[in-house]
């Protein structure tokens, strides 16, 4: 079986087929600039491909997605309807609940604001509420948000959650669709981003959002930059409305030098590290759906194009 592997870096996509050709020794692994026969190729393992990278292979059946988010597979303006495979896992899960609660924890108890008067040398307590009197929300509940809201419940927060579909989960409120956003939003501190990236998500984190947050709330953006309208959150960051912001994600990446966000007191800056799946757990994943669908053409983490996710 001959698979086609393309990530921006070189280096990268030499390091995934030395991998995938340990783990599958019996598949022959090529990169996708270099594929000595275009129609032996039959699936593509790709991270951000170029507009019509995958066209030159006519006898393709799957594309697997080196990450949960399919956008930057769509984003190609020339990709052929095929199945899309995304790479999840418990990994995956467990880094991005350590993101979340980390910089829920973090806003929670004004961290910024203790830090700022330790550089002042400056002994200045800042009492918070408990969790139980700190509304968080959730925006997304699958694989990555449902895990996160569960998590921020254990720690006691009055968290909520919003998704397409209704859903049931332990210790959490749950809004669904258009209708229940603006419920989802009201009295929400800690705004917690876990959609991905559709035509229906695009610019949400914008300031009808942000005010109908809490007065002084905190955004965390760990899903896609095109989520946020960059200048609502400086608008309501100097307004007040927004005290804070974490940022995991970006329009741009690596975001520009001249960002106003690098430099901005309020503003956390992380470089899509949220919740970075290692090449060695990758691979693993990625080489047992491969197996999967060449076995039967199934594989639990099918997306679904149409839909964007
Ligand atoms: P899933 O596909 O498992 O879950 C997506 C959730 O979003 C679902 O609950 C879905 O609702 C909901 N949703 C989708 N569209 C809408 C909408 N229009 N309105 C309301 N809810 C909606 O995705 P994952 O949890 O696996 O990943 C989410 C995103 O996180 C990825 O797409 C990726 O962009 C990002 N990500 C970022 C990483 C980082 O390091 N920063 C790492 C990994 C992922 P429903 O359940 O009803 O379908
Ligand atoms: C992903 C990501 O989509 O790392 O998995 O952003």
């Amino acid at each position: 079986m001959n698979v086609a592997i393309y990530l921006p870096s070189e280096t990268k996509t030499q390091d995934w087929i030395r991998m995938m050709g340990e783990l599958m020794p019996d598949w022959n692994f090529h990169p996708l600039t270099a594929v000595p026969d275009p129609e032996a190729i039959r699936y593509a393992v790709v991270w951000r491909p170029t507009t019509g990278c995958l066209r030159p292979f006519p006898n393709l059946k799957a594309i697997v997605s080196i990450g949960a988010g399919i956008d930057h597979v769509l984003a190609d303006e020339d990709l052929p309807d095929l199945p899309i495979i995304r790479t999840v896992g418990t990994d995956l899960t467990q880094r991005m609940k350590e993101y979340v609660a980390l910089h829920v924890l973090r806003h929670h108890r004004n961290m910024p604001a203790l830090q700022a008067s330790q550089a002042r040398s400056e002994w200045a307590p800042v009492v918070v509420p408990p969790a139980t009197r700190r509304r968080v929300g959730v925006m997304g509940l699958g694989n990555l948000g449902a895990e996160a809201a569960k998590c921020l419940s254990a720690i006691g927060f009055d968290v909520v959650g919003w998704a397409r579909s209704p859903k049931t989960i332990d210790g959490v409120t749950t809004f669904s669709g258009a209708a229940g956003f603006g419920d989802f939003l009201d009295g929400t501190e800690i705004l917690v981003n876990l959609l991905p990236l559709t035509d229906e998500t695009r610019g949400i984190l914008n300031n009808d959002t942000f005010n109908r947050l809490k007065r002084g709330a905190s955004i965390i953006n760990a899903a896609r930059g095109p989520h946020l309208v960059d200048d609502d959150l400086l608008g309501a960051l100097a307004s007040g409305q927004i005290a804070a912001a974490t940022l995991d994600v970006f329009h741009v990446e690596p975001l520009p030098s001249d960002h106003p966000f690098w430099q901005h007191p309020q503003i956390t800056v992380t470089p899509h590290v949220a919740s970075l799946i290692d090449a060695p757990t990758g691979s693993r994943i990625i080489s047992r759906n491969l197996r999967a669908f060449e076995k039967d053409g199934t594989v639990a983490d099918l997306a679904d194009a149409r839909r964007g996710y």
